[in-house]
């Protein structure tokens, strides 16, 4: 499969379907899309929400990280990244609504548009107690995937990598991003899931990407 890829490598739901593609060897280019202001009439006749992602494959378009993960899915079968038994496929499906709508809505987006985007991107300041809210609802939500990871699970569910562990991963580069790291200390297993995950060869291939875009900029590669 060829893909286009069009999205900001900085935002974490490009960045799963981009370690979507990187798990299942497709072949993909990216096209910069920044999400910012008002959004392009051209773009929104791919992206009817103005929203990145979008998955372009044979001039056919899909717009939303989940729906391109899928097709994706159904089209590669090797290896597997939604598991085969249907309570796990369920659980995989409830998790990365909980990591969107929990720890990417409330906490990380909240980190890295104050800490990052206002800054670095925007030019203008940072809202410190946007900043503080966000701390504040951040441990419930580092103690509920420590839970899940269980005294040191490898996968987020069952025995092997799912989408749900790329989602996971991906927002937990968005946190370094923020200059926010998993304290080993109170959350062991989340701290060595994140490192394991973003050791993997797509994320290192990803992060190094951002590298080159952001080194410069982003905590995570003072
Ligand atoms: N459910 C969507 C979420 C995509 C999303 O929220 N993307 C953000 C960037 S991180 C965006 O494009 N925001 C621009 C906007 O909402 O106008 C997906 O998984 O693709």
């Amino acid at each position: 499969m060829k893909a286009t890829i069009h999205g900001t490598i900085m935002s974490p739901w490009v960045r799963r379907l981009l370690a979507f593609c990187e798990e299942k060897g497709v072949d993909y280019e990216i096209i910069n899309v920044v999400p910012l202001g008002e959004p392009d009439p051209e773009f929104l006749k791919i992206s009817p929400l103005g929203k990145v992602p979008v998955l372009e494959v044979g001039g056919r378009f899909l717009p939303d990280s989940l729906a391109a993960c899928s097709y994706i899915e159904s089209a590669i079968a090797e290896p597997p990244l939604f598991p085969a038994d249907g309570w796990d496929r369920g659980w995989m499906f409830w998790l990365c609504d909980y990591l969107g709508t929990g720890l990417f809505s409330k906490v990380e987006a909240p980190l890295f548009i104050q800490r990052f985007v206002n800054p670095m991107l925007l030019k203008t300041p940072t809202d410190a107690a946007v900043v503080a809210q966000a701390l504040e609802l951040m441990p419930a939500h580092f103690d509920y995937l420590e839970s899940q990871l269980d005294g040191g699970k490898e996968f987020l569910v069952g025995d092997a990598i799912s989408l749900a562990d790329l989602t996971a991963g991906s927002i937990f580069v968005n946190f370094r991003h923020a200059g926010e790291t998993v304290d080993a200390a109170r959350w062991p297993s989340l701290s060595a899931y994140v490192e394991r995950i973003h050791a993997r060869p797509s994320f290192a291939r990803i992060i190094e990407r951002e590298k080159e875009a952001v080194g410069e900029v982003s905590p995570m590669f003072a």
